[in-house]
């Protein structure tokens, strides 16, 4: 194949000419938008590439998900809907930080080491979160992929999830119609399917907390999760009754002080949604992959549901779903390090469910959930997802069509789920699927397990690329001396024994992470900030001291 330089860089309208460096992370390329039309532009070029090398269609996500409004990223998408695969991530970086003059070099080594041939068309499927900054990365990526002759599947300003829909339903129509309304049909469709079955919702005196009520406030962190539930909202009013909040277009600024990442992290009620005693909320994030729910008690608390605790809610529904229909199929949990203890130990001690650890990282999680006839993954954050072995799959289908009606919740809840990646929609129809079926207000939901109390810090160090982890990012191995100091700082007298804490360099932002979870908040406040000096000294700490 020829690269021209004038074609591999529109003419010179998207030349390299900065000095930055670009690394493919868990979630691509994300930084400031200003740094970013030359990367999308060759991001294009990537994608068409990839495509070629799998002779199917690929996609290409704008979005910097929850970060702030200016950043802005890109990540591709693999024929399945799955995380592109780690080895072209490399590809990825080499082509995003070559010199103008390197480009065609390094494009002509992709092609030979990937056995690439001209014969196929390249057809990549774009979507694009709301930032005001996406319409000229967009055109940038569609330049890319035009300059190698590839086809553009324009999806336009959709969510994450129904980007990756998009790609897997291209490659393979059996997942479900090809286009945004395709994705709408099928969770509307579905989800009245199973609210139907269901008991009747009962009124009570205190309908959100003590049994399951229709009522739900929506934040959508004023991104592209409002515009996809406004959508959807009228159309499941009968099952859902949805409130729409931070709905973006003139609401408010993007996931400030809103949205679930901001929920979740300052485990707090989001700005612009009435907080009214007995309410319940559901937030989403910028690009609406992640979901946490909140709540308010009677007398006026604040209560989080994070991703572990939709996690055991999936788990602890699908364990007894298969036990009903009679199917001895293998159920599992994926967890990072930053699930909360208590939740590993309910759902390993009290529902007898295997738990396996991954890296941060979806890709890592879904990986690992494959090991499981039914793998359910979720990240603290409410990043997750179920996915079905094909043998699961036949096997739940040839149950429902006996005359079981846990087979047939069971195959309805397969197809309320994407199963390519985490979706926040999806998500939260399928714990509202299940809080209906079990009669559960947000208190029941709550009681399953007390969360220990946590907190997540971040510190700013001068190299972050100077940090190693082992054991699925749970022990530091690199600076050499922190990982020691940390142990002894947890054997010292001021914590109990079920203090857990642990330090990662970010694969998303130019700072280190520190965890800490403890027996009471106070020793989680003085766990989190001993560590974070500890970071701070032994590993270059940058600005003020903690
Ligand atoms: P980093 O920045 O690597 O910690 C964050 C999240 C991940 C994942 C990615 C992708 C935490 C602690 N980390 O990664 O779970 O969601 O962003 O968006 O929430
Ligand atoms: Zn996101």
């Amino acid at each position: 194949m020829e690269f021209r330089s004038d074609v591999i860089t529109c003419s010179g309208k998207y030349s390299n000419n900065q000095q930055k460096l670009f690394s493919y992370g868990t979630a691509g390329f994300r930084t400031k938008a200003d740094d970013l039309e030359t990367v999308l532009f060759r991001m294009g070029l990537l994608a068409a590439l990839r495509s070629k090398a799998k002779k199917a269609h690929i996609g290409l996500m704008i979005t910097a998900s929850h970060n702030p409004a200016c950043d802005n990223g890109v990540k591709l998408v693999d024929p399945y809907g799955e995380m592109m695969v780690e080895s072209w991530e490399a590809h990825a970086t080499h082509v995003a930080n070559a010199s103008d003059d390197e480009l065609a070099g390094v494009l002509h080594c992709i092609v030979t080491e990937e056995h690439i041939t001209a014969d196929h068309t390249a057809q990549v499927v774009i979507g694009r979160d709301t930032r005001p900054s996406s319409n000229t990365l967009h055109a940038a990526a569609v330049s890319g992929v035009e300059a190698l002759g590839g086809k553009v599947v324009d999806c336009g300003v959709v969510t994450t999830p129904l980007l990756h829909y998009r790609v897997r339903c291209a490659n393979d129509p059996s997942y479900g119609v090809a286009s945004n309304e395709g994705y709408t049909d099928k969770l509307v469709e579905t989800f009245l399917k199973l609210q139907s079955c269901a008991q009747p919702a009962t009124s009570c005196a205190q309908p959100a907390t003590s049994c399951y009520c229709q009522d739900l406030l929506f934040d959508g962190a004023n991104g592209v999760g409002g515009l996809q539930m406004a959508i959807m909202a009228p159309r499941i009013s009968q099952a859902l009754k949805l409130t729409i909040h931070n709905g973006g277009e003139g609401q408010g600024v993007l996931n400030y002080r809103c949205g679930a990442d901001f929920v979740k992290v300052s485990q707090s009620w989001p700005s612009g949604v009435p907080a009214t005693p007995g309410s319940r909320c559901v937030s989403v994030d910028g690009d609406a992959d992640r979901v946490v729910y909140s709540y308010i008690d009677e007398l006026g608390a604040y209560h989080l549901m994070d991703g572990d605790k939709i996690a055991t809610l999936v788990v602890g529904f699908l364990q007894e779903q298969l036990s009903e229909a009679g199917l001895a199929l293998r159920l599992g949990l994926v967890q990072t390090a930053y699930a909360n203890g208590a939740s590993t130990a309910y759902v390993n001690d009290s529902l007898k469910v295997p738990v396996g650890f991954a890296k941060t990282g979806v890709k890592h999680l879904h990986h690992m959930a494959l090991s499981f006839d039914i793998g359910v993954y979720f990240e603290a954050n409410g990043h997750g997802t179920v996915i079905f072995s094909d043998s699961a799959s036949a096997a739940i289908k040839e149950a429902a069509s006996t005359d079981s009606p846990a087979a047939r919740r069971l195959a309805a809840v397969k197809d309320l789920i994407n199963e390519t990646v985490g979706d926040a929609i999806s998500d939260l129809l399928l714990v509202e699927v299940i809080l209906r079926h079990r009669g559960w207000g947000m208190r029941d939901w709550d009681a399953q397990y007390h969360d220990m109390p946590n907190k997540l810090v971040t510190v700013r160090v001068a190299d972050r690329s100077v940090f190693e982890t082992t054991d699925a990012e749970r022990r530091c191995t690199q600076p050499a001396a922190l990982q020691p100091a940390i142990d002894d700082l947890l054997s010292t007298s001021f914590l109990h024994a079920r203090a857990r804490t642990f330090v990662r360099p970010s694969g998303t932002e130019d700072l280190v992470r520190v965890y800490a979870e403890a027996a009471t908040q106070s020793h989680v406040e003085e766990l989190a900030l001993q560590v974070s000096r500890l970071v701070f000294d032994l590993a270059g700490g940058v600005g003020e001291r903690p």
